[in-house]
């Protein structure tokens, strides 16, 4: 089936700051712990660091251009905050706040409306260094003050707003998206305090937003994997069941309804994992949730889980950090859930299995459960591309990707569910977060390697024609 999609339908794409700026410690930005984090991958696995990345910092210009070249009508990227306010709070960096009012004035001259996130992964070193960043109750007011700053700052110009990007991501590798210390690491309840923490902070700026910009959008992005049943037993369904509520309900519960699902904290009890809520905190979230206008979805690939083996530790996803593809290493959640392959999907080298079916699965639960609307935030296909001696670069399995994603936004829509935008990963390529420039999401080519930086020049890639299309056609012509 292919649908029309409604009119005013936002098409564009997505990304962050700290993975394709690059400038990291140019005109006054200092750094953020991903500068550090991605320091250490590049010394552990030999992937680009954050240093230079797609250098957008200086071609942003030219990468807006071929955003509309696309007809791109949104575009989703983050503001980061190091770069803003160096120190976290306190004194602005004028050459920083300058850069994004120059991006946005970019976009708004080509008619992209810009959906902005606060913070994706990048928390200010200065930050993790005062006081180990959500390891103390003092980041909810610095997210506040950073919040107010920013919404302050670009209010006339930006509608669109999202706060945290993945916050269930976030708890889940706490360690890998976080610089924290072995202690905290190997403390079990940091990950859901530093949650209760996040939720505060994302609470403070969603009411923040509807108090500073006239008719402010606001959401959160968060990664919607749904999980399946590896089998009919009912031991897997419940499992399936608990893994829902463990890692998509509790975070959407908790900006949408204003509430901590009553089964995960019963589990978090039961664990040992229960984190301190002070008095006001609950109100403040609901708070915060009457403020929420809509959920941004990221979305890649759904997870297939079987009854957990009595007696299994915890033990994260591993990502697949070759990119050769097979097996990757299962998530166990004790007495919960664990995580097993799906024989029924085909994986891409990164080990992501590949359902389209799982969008739409994802898109109706979320309308069923919450009734909001949702703007896709990211979607997309990493793989290995190769760039032509005549310039070109031909993925087709990209675009196989994306149009079967797109097809199945069309049936989520045709079941009742309000989609703004469609916002995949990414515009140009970037870097990933755990597989450098060789994993490459973008419509554009940027011309450089894990070892070279070159000049980053940019092609535009088989998909980059093919999206194009789409946009003219609102979808039509898939
Ligand atoms: C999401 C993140 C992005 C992005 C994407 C692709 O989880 O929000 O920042 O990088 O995943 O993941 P990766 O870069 O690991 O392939």
């Amino acid at each position: 089936m292919v649908r029309e999609f409604p009119e005013g339908f936002m098409w564009g794409a997505a990304t962050s700051a700290y993975q394709c700026e690059g400038a990291a410690l140019e005109d006054g930005k200092r750094e953020s712990q991903q500068d550090v984090i991605n320091r250490e991958i590049h010394d552990e696995y030999g992937y680009a660091d954050a240093s230079v990345t797609a250098d957008h910092y200086h071609h942003y210009k030219e990468d807006v251009a071929l955003m509309a070249e696309m007809g791109f009508t949104s575009y989703r990227f983050s503001i980061s905050w190091a770069r803003v306010l160096p120190d976290g709070t306190g004194e602005p960096n004028p050459a920083g706040v300058r850069f994004y009012h120059d991006l946005i004035a970019e976009l708004r001259s080509h008619g992209i409306e810009p959906v902005v996130t606060m913070w994706h992964y990048d928390l200010p070193m200065a930050l993790v260094e005062r006081y180990g960043g959500w390891r103390s109750r003092q980041i909810v007011d610095d997210f506040e003050y950073y919040a107010r700053f920013i919404l302050n700052e670009y209010k006339d110009e930006v509608r669109y707003w999202l706060t945290i990007n993945e916050q269930s991501i976030v708890v889940n590798y706490i360690d890998r998206k976080n610089l924290i210390s072995k202690a905290d690491y190997f403390n079990p309840r940091f990950r859901y305090q530093a949650n209760h923490y996040m939720n505060l902070a994302h609470a403070k700026a969603a009411i923040a937003a509807h108090e500073i910009v006239e008719g402010a959008q606001v959401g959160a992005a968060l990664d919607c994997a749904p999980y399946y049943p590896a089998s009919s037993d009912p031991a897997d369904i419940l499992a399936a069941r608990g893994a829902n509520a463990f890692k998509n309900y509790f975070y959407m519960d908790a900006y949408i309804k204003g509430e901590y699902t009553p089964s995960v904290m019963r589990y978090l009890e039961r664990q040992g994992l229960m984190f301190d809520i002070e008095p006001g905190d609950l109100d403040l979230i609901k708070r915060g949730s009457e403020c929420f206008d809509f959920l941004g979805v990221n979305y890649y690939q759904s997870a297939c889980v079987k009854a957990p083996t009595p007696g299994a530790s915890r033990r994260p996803k591993d990502n697949n950090k070759t990119g050769k593809g097979g097996h990757a290493v299962s998530e166990i959640q004790p007495d919960l859930f664990e995580g097993t392959d799906n024989p029924h999907l085909e994986s891409t080298d990164f080990s992501m299995p590949i359902d389209p079916n799982g969008l739409e699965f994802i898109l109706e639960e979320i309308n069923d459960r919450y009734g909001i609307p949702v703007m896709i935030c990211e979607n997309g296909f990493g793989g290995y591309d190769t760039l032509e001696k005549d310039g070109s670069v031909h993925d087709p399995y990209r675009i196989e990707y994306l149009r079967a994603h797109i097809k199945a936004i069309g049936r989520a829509i045709a079941n009742g569910v309000t989609v703004l935008g469609y916002n995949p990963w990414s515009a140009m390529d970037l870097l990933s977060t755990s597989n450098g420039i060789a994993k490459r999401y973008g419509f554009v080519y940027v011309d450089r390697t894990d070892d070279d930086e070159r000049e980053c020049k940019r092609y535009r890639k088989d998909s980059f024609w093919w999206y194009r299309n789409v946009i003219a056609t609102n979808g039509k012509n898939l």
